[in-house]
């Protein structure tokens, strides 16, 4: 039970993070294979058949009127559907000329673009999820996400951006759901899509400004009280490339408000009232994974759970396979080629530029986790599930951790104290975490088939977040014990 749960949260992150994982930051986009008249393989290369007339920022005043902007009446009504169509080109809404698409008609043809669009999300193949979504029947918010992420993962970042703007502008308060059943504020997704690949792509020249979604009571999984408060699709603006960075705030030469911590991890708040994070002296910038591996060709879901990677060593040659056994896939068929040497996650994590790990809970394995430190440089941020998937309260999967509840309470507390107690005075250690997803938390119904995540958190807002503050707080740790310093690593 507690693997399939989280082989949900693996899918879930993994249409988000992309080919990360590879080691290789380079997306390759293979063109779709396929026969020509001859009967010979050919590619076929990805080209948008209608780019629109207007490059990357649509005037969307020239073809209709907005009302209502950031208030909980937002709307935007078409005037000129043919202009706008045309602006915005394929993929987008209103657009429909990828029906047009020669490649398209040729895939329908040769029913390549059959089945659920789910099928389509994390192929490797992107132009086929492109012409999937592009025509999918779905919630058009979602429709509309899933055929810009196509187009992110194309390549196609100006296109890709049209099309999560259009999300903002036509259907910014449309909800989407995740494999839980937890709602997924599509607007809000554009708006964080929007901000990462103008980022990302300076040489574009574009913002986002004043875009806002707010919503009350998004916090839990059920939608019928949510409350769209505020919404404005705001504007993509042109700026000169170099105004793209966030102005840095400079800390150094300024006085010190308040030190947290007295190891070699230390949090410094300067009198301008930000915060730094330091390791020995130095400001500490995470770039972290949360690190769970499942050997190439297998799924999380059906051998493998959280921590096994941690001990496991299938071909018995002494070393843990995930950090040390493991290569790159290059042709992804799921199998070690003669060309795709052995070269271990630990180096691959290195050379990506990582310099910290995350663990969902706790740990097996203190040598390994050692040897990360000492021979790559990399940290860990441990965490305790804090009473989801049931883990650590003592609770019954179908009634869930209840946050209420003080029996309960105290063994959850009493699994973050073991973890801190045992882990304290790693050399690798960066930082504690509690929880992962928790608000999401919510009871399964095995009548209905439904699974949930084995806690009550998601209707306990108040109770988890209380609790997670004392079960952070120093008085819990220092209560009769000797240690005093408990969150704060050596
Ligand atoms: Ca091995
Ligand atoms: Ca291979």
């Amino acid at each position: 039970m507690f693997k399939k749960i989280f082989a949900g949260v693996f899918l879930f992150s993994f249409v988000f993070l992309g080919t990360a994982a590879a080691g290789s930051s380079v997306v390759d986009n293979p063109g779709t294979e396929m026969m020509n008249v001859h009967g010979e393989e050919m590619e076929l290369d990805f080209k948008l058949y209608d780019p629109g007339l207007e490059e990357d920022i649509v005037d969307y005043e020239k073809y209709g009127s907005f009302e209502g902007k950031g208030t909980d009446h937002y709307a935007y009504r078409i005037k000129d559907r043919k202009g706008l169509a045309a602006a915005v080109g394929e993929g987008v809404y209103p657009n429909s000329s990828v029906y047009k698409d020669p490649v398209h008609r040729l895939l329908v043809t040769k029913g390549r673009l059959s089945g659920s669009q789910w099928d389509y999300v994390n192929l490797e193949d992107q132009q086929l999820a492109f012409y999937k979504w592009a025509t999918a029947h779905d919630t058009p918010a979602v429709q509309q996400f899933y055929t810009a992420l196509a187009l992110e993962k194309l390549g196609e970042t100006r296109q890709a951006l049209k099309a999560y703007y259009a999300i903002l502008v036509h259907f910014p308060t449309q909800v989407g759901w995740t494999i839980w059943h937890t709602p997924l504020y599509m607007g809000r997704l554009a708006i964080d899509r929007i901000e990462y690949l103008t980022h990302k792509h300076p040489e574009l020249g574009l913002r986002i400004e004043g875009a806002k979604i707010r919503v009350e009571n998004g916090y839990n999984a059920v939608i019928s009280d949510d409350r769209f408060t505020e919404v404005d699709p705001g504007k993509l603006v042109k700026v000169p490339p170099g105004d793209l960075h966030p102005k840095r705030v400079e800390v150094s030469g300024l006085n010190v408000l308040k030190t947290v911590g007295t190891g070699s991890v230390q949090l410094l708040q300067y009198e301008n009232r930000h915060w730094r994070l330091q390791v020995d002296g130095k400001p500490f910038l995470v770039k972290a994974v949360a690190y769970s591996p499942t050997p190439i060709g297998e799924t999380p879901d059906r051998d493998y759970n959280l921590d096994s990677w941690m001990t496991t060593d299938l071909n018995q040659n002494g070393k843990i396979d995930g950090p040390y056994d493991s290569w790159v896939d290059k042709n992804r068929n799921n199998k070690q080629d003669p060309d795709e040497p052995v070269v271990g996650d630990f180096r691959l994590l290195k050379e990506m530029g990582v310099n910290t790990i995350r663990l969902y809970h706790h740990a097996l394995n203190k040598e390994l986790l050692r040897a990360l430190y000492k021979e790559y440089g990399i940290r860990v941020i441990m965490g305790d599930l804090l009473g989801m998937y049931a883990v650590g309260s003592g609770a019954e999967w179908y009634k869930g951790t209840d946050y209420t509840d003080p029996v309960q309470r105290e063994k959850m507390k009493e699994s973050v104290r073991k973890m801190v107690e045992e882990y304290k005075d790693e050399p690798y250690l960066l930082m504690w975490m509690l929880g992962n997803e928790t608000n999401y938390g919510q009871v399964g119904n095995p009548a209905q088939e439904k699974v949930g995540t084995g806690s009550q958190a998601g209707t306990q807002p108040e109770a988890l977040y209380k609790f997670a503050n004392e079960a952070a707080s120093r008085g819990f740790f220092e209560r009769g014990r000797r240690h005093d310093r408990y969150f704060e690593p050596k």
